[in-house]
């Protein structure tokens, strides 16, 4: 019988043992960097996104991609969707290393991060503890780290360095108070980003597409709807609790709020913020889409919307010419796709999840238009 020497058979072992590290789970050995999309809803956590990518890239370290988070009517507990439900993943790989959490969990943690051993990072510490950033105290957070079983042993706070990795300053600050020796896995209790996303990463959005399945949905739904036809794309923020923000509009602030950089600029060079752009009146939203419809000449509209679909106004303004619909069962990121896709467009300046959408179509350089902007009435400025 044929019988390894001892030594070869360890040898063999080794390296059979390191060409499967070394094919599949080749190590960083700048270490990786997770974060809870802890903050607001799809707009928001996609404006985290496109920061948290420059951030991983400056410190060119991993990012491990967070599951995304969602809250379901009558559930108390925010769910956890894993990234790649909604964007391919391969994508982004041509801009960065990248890589699923659930992967990260289950193939690199048991080794390179282990129960034990777990930092949360945070800019100060939480509420009145002094010591710990609390990253899983309170919905999202909580049941955020819960969905993979991670538990905090230490924390470790990173004020006052900022975001911006690509600041070489910065960022040799950055490794030397957490050099990859002793940090290797960087956990962020929230998004180590800016919000809203900061200008020079809006192109970032090009390495998000979405999943074939997203993609699929939204182009069967508009060749089944619209044919060839050209359409007009409306997104209706429209719900009570964006009624309530806009409430905080405060036109002599002269600042910008939420997503408003998108048509006013970053530094306010195309008008003021107004309680109108945010919330605009019916009467200015009718107005808008039969101008747009008249000018573009087109026979159907898609409308996304958290709310009141206004269709049966639109339908009465455009004397029942135009082909009203919206996607059923409701959809977010279905709505975006299907808006990404409009021939034509009008969102709301102040929603980040408008803003999703124009981003998109700013890079495809297809067309886009907000509602009452610009200012036509001058009546807060
Ligand atoms: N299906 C669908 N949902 C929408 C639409 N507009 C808003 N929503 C829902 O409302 C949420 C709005 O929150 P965000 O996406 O974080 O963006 P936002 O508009 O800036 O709103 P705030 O979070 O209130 O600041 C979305 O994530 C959706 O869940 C829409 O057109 N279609
Ligand atoms: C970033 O890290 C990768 C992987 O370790 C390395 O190959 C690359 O040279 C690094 N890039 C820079 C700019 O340091």
């Amino acid at each position: 019988m044929f019988c390894l020497n001892p030594i070869l058979q360890v040898l063999l072992t080794c390296l059979a043992c390191y060409m499967s590290v070394a094919s599949d789970l080749e190590l960083d050995p700048n270490g990786y960097i997770l974060y809870c999309p802890c903050m607001g809803r799809f707009g928001n956590q996609a404006e985290h996104f496109l920061g948290v990518l420059a951030f991983a890239h400056g410190l060119n370290k991993t990012l491990v991609l967070p599951p995304w988070v969602e809250y379901r009517p009558g559930q108390r507990e925010s769910v956890q969707v894993p990234f790649d439900t909604y964007f391919k993943v391969e994508p982004l790989q041509q801009y960065h290393r990248v890589m699923l959490m659930e992967e990260f969990m289950r193939d690199l943690a048991p080794t390179i991060w282990p129960p034990g051993s777990r930092t949360a990072f945070c800019y100060k510490s939480r509420h009145n503890s002094e010591v710990t950033c609390n990253a899983k105290e309170g919905n999202p957070f909580g049941p955020f780290w819960n969905t993979f079983n991670i538990d905090f042993d230490e924390s470790a706070f990173y004020g006052p360095l900022h975001y911006d990795t690509h600041d070489e300053v910065n960022a040799e600050n950055w490794a030397k108070k957490f050099p990859v020796s002793k940090y290797y896995v960087m956990a962020f209790s929230g998004a180590p980003a800016s919000f809203p996303v900061r200008e020079e990463h809006i192109d970032l959005q090009k390495y998000l597409i979405w999943s074939d399945n997203i993609n699929n949905k939204a182009e069967s739904f508009i060749r089944e709807n619209f044919g060839n036809d050209e359409f007009l794309g409306l997104h209706f923020r429209n719900g009570e609790d964006w009624k309530r923000a806009c409430e905080h509009v405060i036109p002599s602030e002269r600042r910008n709020m939420f997503a408003s950089a998108q048509c006013l600029g970053y530094y306010l060079d195309h008008g003021q913020l107004t309680k109108e752009l945010c919330y605009p009146h019916e009467k200015t939203i009718l107005k808008q889409i039969k101008e747009e419809v008249k000018k573009r000449k087109v026979k159907a509209i898609f409308v996304a919307t958290d709310s009141d679909d206004m269709k049966a106004k639109i339908m009465k303004i455009t004397k029942k010419k135009v082909k009203v619909v919206k996607y059923e069962p409701a959809s977010p990121h279905i709505d975006l796709a299907i808006l990404g896709k409009a021939d034509y467009h009008i969102g709301n300046c102040v929603s980040t999840f408008s803003a999703f959408a124009v981003r998109e179509r700013r890079i495809n350089d297809k067309p886009v238009s907000f509602w009452a902007f610009p200012d036509m009435s001058h009546d807060e400025l």
